[in-house]
């Protein structure tokens, strides 16, 4: 095999996720979710923006499947919304919800696209956030028959089962620094929720299991590497101990069985109630990982470096180093016993203009994504066992706090007429697809 080629069932697509893309927030039987409430709510979001109607997909997914087919895509990966098909997050069924993803699965294996599911992309049914949500670990057994619900319903058909995005996410930006839904600022209640999420996975694992014994179960993990500002021994010592407390708090006790010590040793009073036997149900074997790559953190022994000198930035104030993504797999690779690999994010938002042409130029995603696909299949050439790399996103959407200010798509959202246009990026990500190789290939 030539080293720019991919295997040949290398499965190429693009992400999104339910509350950034569908809008229809209160239609069809649609129950609330937190961050409903949390869009609405004044202050929280830039520009007041909400998910109230984002890219209307819920309206659309038949012209984005068009999109999608335009592409060449060989996967999509989306994410259900709990509050859709379970309006009180447990309990009564809305059956409208149900048929939607239904349909959209249905309509995603006529265009030989196949599909992975995130069950849980951040949108708690509000109900079950009113009974305390994920601090209360009666939502982790919710989220079980919620998984179960869905597996019965879709697993005929879908054959990637994800339970969780992003939980650091959940947990950092969610109930530390109060920026994203339910908007806490508690250490105490983020390493409650932190392990919660964990026994909703271990038993989510069951469930989807359980359901269908033919279907892949596994979970999206966001890692940020943390690398040394220089070679000097003080700047690697700090480098790896950013590592320990940042990143390791998922990655160990799902591929080790244990929380990293380096973790539980500053949570101190907010230490969570782990119950007998939570550790092993967290710990099963899964299918495959998702790695969400964006950045990565840049550590001497001062702290952490904010600007490097001859780096390029991304709107989103993120350093573009796809050299880190390869240091990272082989790393993680080497330390963890993994199952399979799918890269289930990795994108770049730019500013995007429509030029007087009409299109959307977009080199430097362009540059982004090439030079990270290059990355992966170098690390693939060290061993690293990589079967899927889902771009994000598809398309502009809802960036969380951040609202419709940043684009991060590989088509151009035109919310004022949810017109759609292939950015230049999309047309040459299609290129890629048809051809499985990256070129301008360096080492
Ligand atoms: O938009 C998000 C996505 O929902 C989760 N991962 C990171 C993306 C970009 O911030």
């Amino acid at each position: 095999m030539q080293n720019n080629k991919f295997p040949q069932d290398f499965l190429w697509g693009a992400a999104t996720a339910a509350y950034q893309v569908e809008g229809a927030w209160n239609e069809d039987g649609r129950g609330e979710s937190i961050w409903d409430r949390f869009s609405h709510t004044p202050g929280r979001i830039t520009n007041g923006d909400t998910g109230d109607i984002a890219c209307d997909h819920y309206h659309r997914w038949e012209e984005d499947i068009a999109l999608m087919r335009r592409l060449g895509l060989k996967a999509y990966r989306f994410s259900t919304s709990w509050s859709r098909v379970l309006p009180g997050g447990r309990g009564l069924i809305n059956p409208k919800g149900l048929d939607f993803y239904d349909r959209l699965v249905d309509r995603l294996c006529v265009a030989n696209i196949e599909p992975l599911l995130t069950l849980y992309h951040w949108d708690l049914p509000q109900t079950l956030q009113d009974e305390g949500g994920w601090e209360n670990r009666s939502t982790a057994h919710a989220f079980a028959d919620y998984a179960a619900l869905m597996v019965k319903r879709l697993g005929d058909r879908v054959k990637y089962w994800t339970t969780f995005n992003e939980p650091s996410v959940i947990t950092y930006i969610g109930f530390i620094t109060g920026e994203h839904a339910p908007g806490f600022q508690d250490p105490r209640v983020a390493y409650q929720v932190a392990h919660h999420l964990m026994v909703a996975h271990g038993l989510g694992t069951q469930a989807i299991r359980a359901a269908n014994a033919d279907v892949n179960a596994g979970i999206v993990l966001n890692l940020w590497p943390a690398e040394p500002a220089s070679d000097s021994v003080e700047d690697v010592a700090a480098a790896n101990k950013y590592w320990e407390k940042q990143e390791t708090l998922f990655l160990d006790p799902i591929f080790k069985g244990h929380y990293p010590p380096a973790v539980y040793n500053m949570v101190g009073p907010n230490m969570p109630k782990i119950q007998d036997g939570d550790m092993a149900l967290i710990a099963q074997q899964l299918d495959f990982v998702g790695i969400n790559f964006y950045s990565r953190h840049v550590i001497s022994s001062t702290g952490e470096l904010k600007e490097i000198e001859g780096s390029e930035y991304t709107e989103m104030g993120w350093e573009v180093c796809a050299p880190a993504l390869r240091r990272m797999l082989v790393k993680i690779n080497s330390e963890y016993n993994l199952p399979p690999i799918f890269i289930t994010e990795n994108g770049a938002s730019f500013k995007d203009e429509v030029s007087a042409d009409g299109k959307i130029h977009d080199p430097r995603r362009i540059d982004y994504l090439k030079n990270h696909f290059i990355q992966t299949r170098l690390a693939m050439l060290d061993g690293v066992d990589v079967h899927g790399y889902m771009v994000w996103s598809l398309m502009d959407n809802f960036e969380w706090g951040l609202g419709f200010s940043k684009r991060f798509g590989l088509t151009y959202v035109n919310y004022a007429t949810q017109q759609r246009v292939l950015k230049d990026s999309g047309e040459w990500y299609a290129e890629v697809i048809r051809k499985n190789e990256v070129w301008e290939y360096h080492t």
